[in-house]
């Protein structure tokens, strides 16, 4: 997850398939963009049941980790990796709290959704999960892309 603390730390982003359904991926997208975060990874997917028991394995215990699995393997979900200065802990603080009617107003899940079953949009919570999971969803050498964002010395 690239180095933390440093502007080349890396964090997984995935629109779930509620978001991708009721077309909030531009607006996800937007948020990143416009905060000055770098898209390094993009791609849209049907993930399996067992990606999808492997991203959520802490939960496996939990009484809603089928429902979970049943949601996200459906599909489709939007597998992003954004790249920044902290973008770890902002990308959280822009998604909002688990259960979105705890999520401040202005946040991601406390703009779009209501129900936690169905929060749209998920973000790694540390710098663990973050290289867990972009090694789990973009794994193959190559769907990374390092490139320079012009106008960088300015946000
Ligand atoms: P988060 O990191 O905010 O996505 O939260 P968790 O890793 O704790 O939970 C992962 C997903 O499990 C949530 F996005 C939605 C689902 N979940 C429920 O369905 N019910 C719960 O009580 C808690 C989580």
């Amino acid at each position: 997850a690239g180095v933390k603390g440093t502007f080349s730390e890396r964090t997984f982003i995935a629109v779930k398939p509620d978001g991708v359904h009721r077309g909030l991926v531009g607006k996800v997208i937007q948020r990143f963009e416009e905060r000055g975060y770098k898209l390094v990874g993009l791609k849209q997917v049907v993930p399996s049941r067992d990606m999808t028991e492997e991203h959520y394995a802490d939960l496996k215990k939990k009484p809603f980790f089928k429902g979970l699995v049943d949601y996200m393997s459906q599909g489709p979900v939007v597998a992003m990796v954004w790249e920044g200065k902290d973008v770890i802990r902002q990308g959280r603080a822009m998604i909002g709290a688990t259960n979105p009617l705890e999520s401040a107003p202005g946040t991601i899940r406390g703009q779009y959704c209501i129900s936690v079953g169905r929060n749209i949009i998920h973000g790694s919570d540390s710098f663990e999960s973050a290289e867990k999971e972009i090694g789990l969803w973009f794994g193959k050498a190559g769907e990374l892309v390092d490139w320079t964002q012009s106008g960088a010395e300015w946000v």
